[in-house]
């Protein structure tokens, strides 16, 4: 069984401004009693860039790091020798081993995993692709995907109020929230308007309430004006990243 000891064992590699990683980090922020170990990682070649550092470069930085994840790539987790790496992976080892009394599952995982599926895979490229995209056109294209996905997520919701499980934190929140949090970037860079204060997405809105307030989650929370300097490489064209490449919009749109 998983104690609060064995909890003690993780290393957990993770970023302060990577939105993957926030999601797994709130995760062992509730589990944990007695904390596990936080390594800080900057996988891009500069402070607050997001250029792509070469894996040679990422292996004689970080040996330990790429051990866990040799992609080179944040969140990863080393459970007593036990490596563990990208976001999906991260969580779906914590619910099954860490997360012994399923405080983030409910009796219908497969509902949650769904919901956890589409936002990383339909509904979060298209925060990226309006953050990439330097032509206008694919710019409002790609923030009006992102504005459908956004409703159909929030229809999804299992209850009216609160979490995706209305009183109970849950995996299916963690895929979404770090970046409703990051919406702040879409508006300074791309002048999308105040989702939060748009009556059309006031089951968001209640959503965010119930997830913003909790402990754990806020742990993780970066100050948005930190995130929005951070992310300006994308917004300007010069990113070089992995998740650059991966979203490039012209890739898509
Ligand atoms: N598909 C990965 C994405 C993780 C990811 O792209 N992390 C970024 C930081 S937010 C990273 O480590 N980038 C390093 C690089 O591009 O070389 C996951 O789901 O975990």
């Amino acid at each position: 069984a998983v104690t609060a000891a064995t909890m003690q064992n993780i290393k957990f590699y993770c970023g302060w401004f990577c939105p993957y990683a926030q999601g797994v980090w709130t995760y062992l922020e509730m589990l944990s009693i007695h904390g596990f170990e936080y390594i800080e990682i900057n996988p891009y070649k500069r402070r607050d860039s997001k250029q792509k550092m070469s894996l040679e470069e990422k292996a004689r930085l970080y040996p330990e790091f790429i051990k866990a994840s040799p992609l080179g790539l944040i969140p990863a987790i080393d459970h007593d020798g036990h490596f563990v790496s990208t976001c999906t992976d991260c969580m779906k080892y914590i619910a099954d081993v860490l997360d012994t009394k399923k405080r983030m599952l409910n009796q219908d995982p497969e509902k949650l995993w769904q919901f956890f599926h589409f936002c990383q895979q339909e509904l979060v490229p298209y925060f990226y692709r309006a953050l990439l995209a330097q032509e206008k056109n694919e710019q409002n294209l790609a923030l009006q995907y992102f504005l459908d996905h956004l409703h159909i997520a929030q229809a999804q919701m299992l209850e009216a109020n609160g979490f995706f499980l209305g009183d109970h934190f849950s995996i299916a929140d963690l895929a979404l929230a770090p970046w409703w949090q990051r919406l702040p970037i879409l508006m300074h860079y791309r002048n999308l308007h105040d989702l939060n204060k748009d009556p059309a997405f006031a089951r968001l809105h209640s959503w965010w309430a119930a997830v913003s307030s909790d402990p754990s989650f806020q742990k993780t929370m970066a100050p948005i004006s930190n995130l929005i300097h951070n992310y300006r490489e994308y917004a300007n064209g010069s990113a070089t990243s992995t998740v650059a490449k991966t979203f490039a919009p012209q890739k898509y749109l």
